[in-house]
């Protein structure tokens, strides 16, 4: 035990330092700052994801958390939207993020692609870049190397000019370059791997004094890292392409993005902390959390489908909040590897079988001194009791014990000790007075509003130029027909089209992430005489990744009209086109746009497709995040105070039937006390008196931690192993269950408490066959009022034991109020 508290000791010591100026070089053990190795952990928050009062609080919970590193990527057209206008400003202030990172003491990895993908609008690329003649994206192409050049030089000079390179004492110690091109490479045959030459020396040749990584590309000329990105880098990743380069996984998956109608993708705190130690076990050195704070895609960034909150199952989720047990469990990973940090970096590795196939340790070390290891059990289904080096060790499936003094098992990646936190929302404020609420209809353009027109139906992308995600297509036409009844029918690449004939809507279509945008077919009654088609294309982001980007189209294809007798091809006809919405030229969603137009009263027309909303409400008490309830809302985007909180498409549903997302962030640095502008502007026939303003909070946690799963009586060095010194002999820990309200909230009753066999778990649980009567009253008597407890799981907790000879678990639920 005193070696392990020397190691702790000497862990606290070993704080990041980083004043003295000095290259940033590697070797194939790990990266080499100011002389010494270091094992890092990184996590990624993006600040255009979240605002610059949110900065501070996000990199200190990432510290906290156990973090090194902060990896950002560099978002070009934020910064360009248009050639030469350069914007830094607010969300956009890369320096003040960096010099956040710094004063707080952490290193920074920025990843300046310049294609980021990111699952960003067009992949961070602005799309001016399209109308340069001759462009060919990512390619050994002048025109784009260029531009690329270009954007790369100053965002590096940037950081020179305010001294941010560890090689200057500032905190950035890694850049990236490009990003997943490896993926892509092939497409480009021959024009690829001389791109990937000339990417790799135009970086280096920019002096940096800190190394440069390319992920997913193993081809990565010296002295770039070749890096890796996934779930399980531990597993699918072939290793640095050099023996003097150190591996490093740039993308530690902690869930997945989520596009709209998909159900969240759940990662489990257990399979990520799983690989991480794996990784390190095999001789990684540096692992990212992608992500570890998402955020929220404000305004238009979002790329094709992809929900406006983004990787809300991070370790923060998209306000900030822990993510439990995520958090904290990895944190304890953290704590247990930088245990084991001398023998890691200095030692020598060795592996061996631990008797069964499926499990393996991973030792390293010169002697038994200086020794940490890593027990690996692979099987999923079996727990397993291994002998090593004359103990035994009890690994739960598909589990890794870290022994930084290779004796006590400081973690085990199965074993979660952190309590999980349940996510409440409270309803702050109903806006649902009537006269409250004004309405201004979206004009729906003819033919003669126009003034773009063309003899072809036009590119969408490459007409609005991303200004907006709107796009009109129009046209009229004498109805010389004889027939009743006609059918529209139009197809389109675009995601969404909604259609209008003579000012009336006639029908919707949409796509997904996966699938096109289904034909439309709509029965339509026509006038005799002229008729008016509007057509309104709508993209929900521009796409992010794949080769040649400069090269996808979106927009209507085809249009026809068919009546009984004849069919009417309108493909090739004359179009009148608008650019975006009239509302959003107007600016209705700042005060001043939205003061210069005549607002109805709620309710004053006729409901229809294309209406923009406005009210006022007052921010609510206190400091718990904000968002905004859209449940009774299609489509649109919604403004508060000017600024864009982001698209939202409650409509699309998953297949479970729920929306993909209800809750838009409101970042409480948006709102005033009293008086915010809220505009709306929905495409579908939502409902904006059922929208209401919440406050998001963890209002429950719950603790769930078992017995060690050492069977009961177990031959232990000739010893019979029973309580209560069975834990002095068996190397592992007593399980705790620590139950921790929010800042401000203490346990205000017990919701739940079982000590014996309950059934299920945190989400959902109840009484199983063994129970102890003392599970409620205990638990009352440690934690009522307070707002941290903890106390270990132990039969003499509890008085008599409720069920000798059995493995137990307690499971206590509580209320923070
Ligand atoms: C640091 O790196 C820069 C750029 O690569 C180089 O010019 C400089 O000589 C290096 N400094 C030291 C102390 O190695
Ligand atoms: C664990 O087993 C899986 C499936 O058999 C295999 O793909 C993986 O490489 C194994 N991992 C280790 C660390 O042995
Ligand atoms: C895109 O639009 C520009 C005009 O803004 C035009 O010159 C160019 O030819 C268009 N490109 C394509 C591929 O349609
Ligand atoms: C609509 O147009 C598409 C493309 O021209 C065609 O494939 C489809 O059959 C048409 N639908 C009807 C009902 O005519
Ligand atoms: C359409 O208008 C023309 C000319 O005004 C008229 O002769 C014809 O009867 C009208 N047809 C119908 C179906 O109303
Ligand atoms: C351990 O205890 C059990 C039951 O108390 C007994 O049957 C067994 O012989 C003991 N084993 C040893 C090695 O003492
Ligand atoms: C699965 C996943 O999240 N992949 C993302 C990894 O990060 C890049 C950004 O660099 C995204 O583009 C990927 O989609």
């Amino acid at each position: 035990m005193g070696r392990f508290l020397f190691l702790l000791g000497l862990l606290l010591a070993a704080a990041v330092d980083i004043s003295s100026a000095g290259n940033v070089t590697y070797d194939g053990r790990s990266l080499i700052i100011d002389g010494q190795h270091k094992i890092l952990f990184s996590g990624s928050i993006h600040y255009p994801r979240s605002t610059p009062q949110m900065w501070p609080s996000l990199i200190a919970k990432a510290k906290a958390g156990g973090l090194d590193v902060i990896e950002t990527l560099v978002f070009w057209n934020l910064h360009e939207p248009q050639p030469g206008q350069f914007d830094f400003s607010g969300r956009r202030d890369i320096v003040r993020f960096i010099k956040e990172i710094q004063a707080q003491g952490l290193y920074a990895c920025i990843r300046i692609g310049p294609f980021i993908e990111g699952e960003w609008s067009y992949g961070g690329l602005p799309f001016w870049l399209h109308d340069i003649p001759g462009i060919v994206y990512r390619s050994d192409n002048e025109p784009f190397k260029y531009q690329m050049q270009k954007f790369v030089s100053k965002i590096v000079s940037m950081m020179k000019t305010e001294k941010l390179y560890a090689s200057q004492g500032g905190p950035i110690i890694l850049s990236q370059i490009e990003n997943e091109y490896g993926m892509i490479e092939a497409a480009f045959r021959e024009k690829g791997p001389p791109y990937v030459r000339w990417a790799a020396e135009m970086a280096v040749g920019l002096q940096t004094g800190v190394p440069w990584v390319m992920c997913k590309q193993n081809d990565a000329p010296d002295p770039v890292i070749n890096a890796c990105n996934g779930r399980r880098c531990g597993e699918t990743f072939p290793g640095p392409n050099s023996p003097n380069k150190p591996a490093i996984w740039t993308e530690n998956w902690t869930s997945f993005y989520q596009v709209y109608g998909d159900e969240p993708d759940i990662r489990s705190a257990e399979d990520i902390a799983f690989h991480v130690a794996l990784f390190i076990a095999k001789k990684g050195s540096y692992v990212n959390y992608y992500m570890y704070h998402g955020g929220t895609n404000f305004g238009r960034t979002a790329s094709a489908y992809i929900l406006t909150s983004y990787y809300d199952q991070a370790p923060l989720d998209e306000y900030g909040l822990f993510r439990q047990p995520k958090w904290g469990h990895l944190k304890e990973l953290h704590t247990a590897i930088k245990l084991c940090m001398d023998p890691l970096l200095s030692g020598v590795c060795s592996t061996m079988a631990l008797g069964q196939s499926q499990q393996q340790a991973f030792v390293y070390g010169v002697n038994s001194v200086d020794c940490a290891a890593f027990l690996v059990n692979n099987d999923t289904r079996k727990n397993v009791v291994v002998t090593f080096q004359d103990s035994l060790y009890e690994l739960p499936p598909k589990s890794i014990s870290i022994l930084p003094d290779c004796k006590t098992e400081a973690f085990n990646t199965a074993k979660v000790s952190t309590q999980y936190s349940t996510r409440a929302v409270e309803t702050s404020q109903k806006l649902d007075s009537i006269e409250k609420w004004g309405e201004y209809k979206e004009a729906i353009p003819t033919f003669e509003d126009t003034s773009l027109r063309e003899n072809m139906l036009l590119e969408h992308m490459n007409t609005t130029k991303d200004i907006s995600d709107y796009l009109w297509y129009t046209f009229s036409f004498q109805n010389d027909f004889s027939d009743a009844e006609y059918l529209l029918n139009v197809t389109s690449s675009a995601h969404v089209l909604h259609a209008f004939v003579n000012g009336a809507f006639v029908g919707y279509t949409h796509g997904s992430f996966k699938t096109k945008t289904p034909i439309l077919e709509s029965k339509v009654t026509l006038n005799n005489g002229t008729n008016h088609i509007s057509l309104l294309s709508g993209m929900v982001g521009l796409p992010d990744s794949g080769p040649y980007l400069e090269r996808r189209v979106a927009g209507v294809r085809s249009v026809m009209v068919k009546g009984e007798h004849e069919i009417k091809d309108f493909t090739s006809y004359s179009w009148g086109y608008q650019v975006g919405l009239l509302g959003e030229k107007l600016q209705v969603y700042t005060d001043i746009g939205s003061s210069k137009i005549q607002w109805n009263t709620y309710g004053s027309s006729t409901h229809q497709r294309l209406t923009w909303y406005k009210t006022v409400f007052d921010a609510p008490a206190g400091k718990e995040p904000v968002a905004l309830n859209l449940e009774s809302m299609g489509k649109g985007e919604a403004w508060v105070n000017g600024q864009s909180i982001g698209r939202y498409w409650v409509s699309f549903l998953t297949q479970k039937g729920s929306p993909s997302q209800t809750w838009y962030s409101v970042p409480r640095s948006l709102l005033k006390p009293t008086d915010n502008l809220l505009i709306i502007l929905e495409e579908e026939n939502g409902y904006p008196l059922g929208i209401s303003i919440d406050t998001i909070s963890i209002t429950k946690v719950c603790g769930h931690v078992s017995e060690s799963h050492l069977p009961p009586v177990i031959s232990w060095r000739g010893q019979n192993k029973t309580e209560p010194n069975y834990n002095k002999k068996h190397h592992g820990r007593r399980p705790k269950v620590q139950l921790r309200c929010p800042p401000g909230r203490s346990i205000s009753s017990i919701l739940f408490s079982s000590y014996g066999t309950p059934t299920g778990d945190c989400g959902s649980y109840a009484l199983g066959s063994c129970h102890s009567s003392h599970s409620l009253a205990t638990v009352e008597e440690a934690c009522l009022g307070k707002r941290i407890c903890s106390f270990p799981v132990w039969s003499q907790k509890f008085g008599d034991d409720p069920c000798p000879g059995i493995l137990k678990t307690l499971l206590v639920d509580a209320q923070c109020t």
